[in-house]
């Protein structure tokens, strides 16, 4: 079997998504996810430009051969653009190989580890109030895993919480829209939101919250320190990663668990982070960090340090992204969390799928592969929409963590 052809969709059925689809010689195909919200283009050129033409003839079942073919033979190793485009071509030819054998993703990677996968959903509220009425919301829809986002009295915007109150997406179309940001504001209500939410509905769901990288090491030490008594199942992206010995500093001060790693894209990232045992769940994706070659020794390192996986899992990943790593999860010995937002009617129609969600779990399904296609010609309908990403400033205009 060898590949013939390898074309890169871009498409924007509610939000874009970049998916490489690679077609062998016998018909068979396999799709990947090459979404980076905010510069899904960097990622389209890098695959059609760079990456395809290396492809073609190349047999679609020497999967970790490709792997270290784009790796090392870029030269130019690691970062976000480079990481998210082998991931995609590691996504489909593992897509290929299930359909080749006729079984689903997760049996090729060793059968599954539990019954089904956890997930957590998106409880966000632009006051206190509202962020209450989704948790509560959440709760009835059988979620066992709630995060929970809500605006911040005396700040315009804040990270998670739609302006319309509807679901949350980042990327704004045609603008950078720039937000201010204050610490101390943050610090003096999130606890209360914590307190309210347990206050309401006790501990039988797992609480948690996304930080987005806002704060020092210290002030996160803070933070976590007074948030011990509302139990938190984890506290997301407290300070930015890049100083993985920075974490040291938060887990002198607090056992509340900490979750991070959505935006690295290799193990080296994490390894310190992860072997000092200055986090509790690795949230690194297959979209961003390599595809299922690279996540997998990334969650089996994980687990020689009782690290569990939390996969970032936003509706700026595609179906694609979710579909594979619902068998991803449901394989990882070391499974914690799958994060699962829904997507617009418009992607879920673009991205068939055979996964199913039921009262706060979710299963990939039995399809051959990892279960999800894509419709060309529906994709065709929805051209790419210039989107960015927000930037954050401090209140005197310092420019921050967005
Ligand atoms: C967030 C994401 O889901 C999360 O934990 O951090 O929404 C993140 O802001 C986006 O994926 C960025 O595109
Ligand atoms: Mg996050």
């Amino acid at each position: 079997m060898k590949i013939v052809r390898a074309d890169v969709i871009v498409t924007c059925p509610g939000r874009n998504f970049v998916t490489l689809k690679i077609v062998t010689d016998e018909g068979v195909y396999g799709i990947g996810d090459a979404t980076l919200n905010g510069r899904e283009l960097a990622v389209a050129s890098y695959l059609r430009d760079h990456v395809c033409p290396m492809l073609i003839g190349r047999d679609p079942g020497r999967i970790e051969d490709t792997w270290q073919l784009l790796y090392r033979g870029a030269y130019w190793r690691r970062g976000p653009v480079t990481m998210t485009a082998i991931a995609a071509v590691d996504m489909a030819l593992w897509d290929i190989l299930g359909k080749v054998a006729g079984l689903p993703l997760y049996r090729l990677l060793g059968g599954a580890s539990r019954d089904a996968v956890m997930v957590y959903g998106h409880a966000t509220g632009r006051d206190l109030g509202e962020a209450l009425e989704r948790y509560a919301e959440h709760i009835e829809a059988g979620y066992q895993a709630i995060r929970v986002q809500c605006g911040i009295p005396n700040m315009r915007s804040v990270y998670g919480v739609a302006k319309s109150g509807g679901s949350y997406e980042p990327a704004t179309k045609g603008a950078v829209e720039e937000q201010r940001w204050s610490t101390e504001k943050y610090l003096d209500f999130v606890p209360t939101l914590f307190a309210a939410v347990r206050e309401k509905f006790g501990f039988d769901t797992h609480l948690l919250h996304d930080v987005h990288h806002r704060l020092t090491p210290i002030e996160a030490a803070r933070l976590g320190k007074a948030v011990e008594p509302y139990r938190l199942f984890w506290l997301e992206d407290p300070t930015p990663a890049e100083n993985q010995a920075g974490f040291r500093l938060i887990r002198e001060h607090t056992v509340t668990p900490i979750a991070v790693g959505e935006v690295f894209n290799s193990i080296w990232d994490c390894k310190q982070l992860i072997e000092e045992q200055l986090i509790d769940y690795i949230r690194a994706t297959l979209t961003h960090a390599g595809g299922i070659t690279h996540l997998k020794r990334v969650a089996e390192f994980a687990s020689l340090y009782q690290v569990r996986t939390g996969c970032h899992g936003a509706s700026d990943l595609s179906p694609v992204c979710m579909g594979a790593a619902l068998h991803f999860d449901l394989w990882a010995p070391n499974f914690g969390v799958q994060e699962y937002m829904g997507f617009p009617e418009p992607a879920l129609e673009v991205f068939p799928h055979a996964w199913r969600f039921e009262r706060g779990t979710m299963h990939p399904g039995e399809a051959p592969g990892h279960g999800v296609d894509i419709d060309e010609a529906l994709a065709a309908c929805y051209p790419y929409e210039s989107a960015y990403l927000p930037v954050a400033r401090l209140e005197d205009g310092t420019l921050w963590n967005w």
